[in-house]
């Protein structure tokens, strides 16, 4: 089932989600359709909160070199935490909720990240790259930030800027 995908403005944005407790099956039916609608509206990533549910859930499937995305890559996270980031990159970032913005934003390189799988199975996984800058967006969704959040005060008032015109050519 395709879920609506809440988008900047929407107050929602900005909520702490909550720890998942039950593992059960409501939880692996709502995984299920949060990896619909995110293959459906082209994404790489999304959190619960983006189809506003407030659990600290999100998914991911990082395409290869030509741009597949394997559905066997699929990375189900639940009640991430990372530790040892280190370095720093930076990449231009996307968001579906934040649709037709694209902004360079600094993130850790590389770090570890323990989480639960949907069975709530203590997994850890090392990420780099696309994966590292992916976990970083998308664990910030779970903090209520996204990624224009992390603009300067000057790119920020151009985003507003931008937002605000693209909002009105939409009406
Ligand atoms: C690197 C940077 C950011 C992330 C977070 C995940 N972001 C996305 O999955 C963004 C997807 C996205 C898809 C869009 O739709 C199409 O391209 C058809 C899109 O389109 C428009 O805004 C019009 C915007 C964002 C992971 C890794
Ligand atoms: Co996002």
């Amino acid at each position: 089932m395709l879920l609506p995908i809440i988008t900047y403005p929407n107050k929602l944005l900005k909520n702490i989600s909550d720890d998942v407790v039950l593992f059960d099956s409501q939880l692996h039916a709502f995984l299920d359709n949060m990896y619909e609608t995110m293959m459906h509206s082209n994404g790489i990533g999304l959190a619960a909160i983006q189809v506003a549910m407030p659990i600290r859930a999100l998914i991911l499937c990082i395409p290869d070199e030509e741009g597949n995305q394997d559905p066997n890559n699929t990375l189900e996270i639940i009640n991430p935490r990372i530790v040892n980031p280190n370095g720093k990159t930076t990449y231009q970032e996307g968001c579906l909720s934040v649709p037709g913005f694209y902004e360079d934003i600094e993130r850790y390189e590389t770090l570890t990240l323990h989480y639960h799988d949907r069975h709530g199975v203590e997994c850890s996984l090392q990420a780099d790259e696309l994966l590292s800058i992916a976990i970083q967006h998308e664990m910030d969704h779970l903090d209520g930030k996204l990624f224009i959040d992390h603009l300067s005060y000057s790119r920020r008032k151009k985003f507003e800027k931008e937002h605000k015109k693209a909002l009105k050519e939409k009406k």
